[in-house]
């Protein structure tokens, strides 16, 4: 049986080198032997650095070698590093997902073939990831004309063991400088710019501080999102009241995470929520949310304040397993009945055909907590589809609501909405009220219940509580 421990067991040089060095003590005299022990010895430990110094689909020297390479070399300044990442990782795991392992070699293969056969003959070129190739050019001018040629190179899609294969090449261009270079800056600074090429018509693009910032900040803001969850003063809630239009009353509220971060202070959940997306992130981030809402659901239960929460859900979160049986377990920690929660979920979100969201979808149903379609109207929303989703409120997005004193148009259009999610059993929420005008509208349509600026932002606990009192 193959142990963990055997699995990481350095089999590197070292161990080789020194059993190799005890046979020949044991040798003792034989001169011969232990010379040709030695020799073995030597060209057995350089076949292994070559071994760990070469990519194996392609054969070329790897990112070691290429580091070494910026590292040493003096000459490097005027110079321009150029990377070709044939694909972004989706693709290329799309492409094993369908063809397997084998062909993605060969697809990498080609992919680096066809780079070679373009370059001037003795190009040194590296292969530092799986899918990026890298290699000097001596002048920025002449960078740029052999960029647009590469770039030209991928335009079709690559013929690979009779398949013709639509690459997804990025091109990357930075520039040395006079000083020092770190190889690590210099390699990840050539991969933001291929990564940027991908949007421009060109097809390559020079490493671009700005763009690249904006790379870094969501790198940290990833970073430091997973030790705000751990501290007890960075994240927060806000509660937004979303009222009855025909009688005035608080019907529930809208729970708003906000982020207090140390150095860079408010970050929107609009920018951190899509990283948490992109991350590991958006469970434990639900998770903070949900059971900071229900420990204050809870606290004002036993202030008889009897107010239901709505909370937001990412898609994410229904697609992993266990997301229902989470939401169970914090409803009895806190001794919050169900019917006190509810879960607002984008239109997309709902109507997939991922199993897992079904099962979550149909879990939370039969727990009793009551589920919204939030943002209506964004998207790609499908009316045929809302007969399907096993939604009970829909909340109609502010970009149809804000311009209803002004836009025709979208009066017809949110007096249709309302009718027909009436028709469907739905109750109804307008989104982004913010001035009389637009209430009175939605009130005389019927709407059920509106959120917006008009009747309050999203509140603190104490405020929140406070501003209830003068509604009473
Ligand atoms: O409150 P604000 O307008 O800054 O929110 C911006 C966006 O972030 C909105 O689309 C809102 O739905 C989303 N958002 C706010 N809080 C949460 C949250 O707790 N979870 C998720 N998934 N989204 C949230
Ligand atoms: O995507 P979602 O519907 O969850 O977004 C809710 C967000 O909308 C909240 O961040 C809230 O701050 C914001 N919001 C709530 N009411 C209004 C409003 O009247 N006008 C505008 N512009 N934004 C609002
Ligand atoms: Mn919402």
């Amino acid at each position: 049986m193959l142990l963990a421990s055997d699995a990481v067991r350095p089999s590197g040089p070292d161990t080789v080198v020194d059993a190799l060095a005890r046979l020949t003590r044991r040798l003792g005299g034989d001169a011969a032997a232990a010379s040709d022990l030695a020799t073995l010895s030597s060209g057995y430990a350089d076949a292994l650095e070559s071994l760990g110094r070469t990519d194996h689909v392609t054969l070329l020297p790897n990112r070691l070698r290429f580091v070494d390479v910026l590292a040493q070399r003096a000459d490097l300044p005027g110079r321009t590093l150029m990377l070709v990442t044939l694909g972004d990782a989706r693709h290329y795991n799309e492409l094993l997902r369908a063809l397997g392992q084998g062909f993605g070699d060969s697809f990498v293969r080609a992919g680096a073939g066809i780079l070679i056969d373009a370059l001037p003959p003795g190009t040194a070129v590296f292969h530092v990831s799986v899918l990026s190739l890298a290699f000097l050019v001596d002048d920025a001018a002449g960078a740029e004309r052999l960029a647009a040629t590469v770039a030209k190179l991928y335009e079709r899609p690559l013929r690979c063991e009779g398949l013709d294969i639509p690459t997804r090449a990025g091109i990357g261009l930075v520039d040395f400088g006079p000083g020092p270079c770190s190889p690590a800056v210099m390699l990840r600074s050539a991969l933001a710019a291929a990564q940027d090429s991908r949007s421009r018509q060109a097809g390559w693009a020079r490493y671009d501080r700005l763009s690249d910032e904006a790379h870094q900040r969501s790198f940290h803001l990833v970073r430091d999102l997973g030790a705000a969850l751990l501290s007890d003063d960075q994240l927060s809630i806000r509660f937004q009241p979303r009222i009855r239009l025909a009688d005035g009353q608080c019907a529930c509220a809208e729970v708003l995470l906000r982020w207090n971060h140390p150095t860079l202070g408010a970050i929107s959940p609009a920018e951190f929520i899509p990283l948490a997306e992109a991350t590991a992130l958006i469970g434990p981030v639900t998770e903070w949310v949900l059971e900071a809402s229900l420990r204050q659901s809870a606290a004002w239960a036993l202030q008889r304040l009897d107010v239901a929460l709505s909370v937001n859900v990412s898609a994410l979160n229904l697609q992993a397993q266990g997301f229902a049986e989470t939401i169970e377990t914090l409803l009895g920690r806190h001794g919050v009945p169900p019917e006190r929660l509810e879960l607002e979920v984008t239109e997309g979100a709902m109507t997939g055909d991922d199993e897992t969201t079904a099962a979550s979808l149909a879990t939370i149903r039969r727990m009793g907590i009551d589920l919204a379609i939030d943002d209506f109207g964004t998207g790609y929303s499908n009316m045929g589809n809302l007969s399907k989703v096993p939604a009970q409120v829909l909340k109609i997005d502010r970009s149809f609501i804000q311009p209803l004193t002004v836009l025709d148009k979208h009066r017809q259009l949110v007096r249709s909405i309302i009718a027909m999610a009436h028709d469907l059993d739905y109750r109804v929420v307008a989104e982004g009220i913010e001035d009389q005008g637009t209430y009175d509208l939605l009130a005389g349509w019927h709407c059920d219940q509106g959120q917006g600026f008009h009747m309050s932002r999203p509140l603190l606990p104490a405020d929140f509580v406070a501003w209830l009192g003068t509604r009473a």
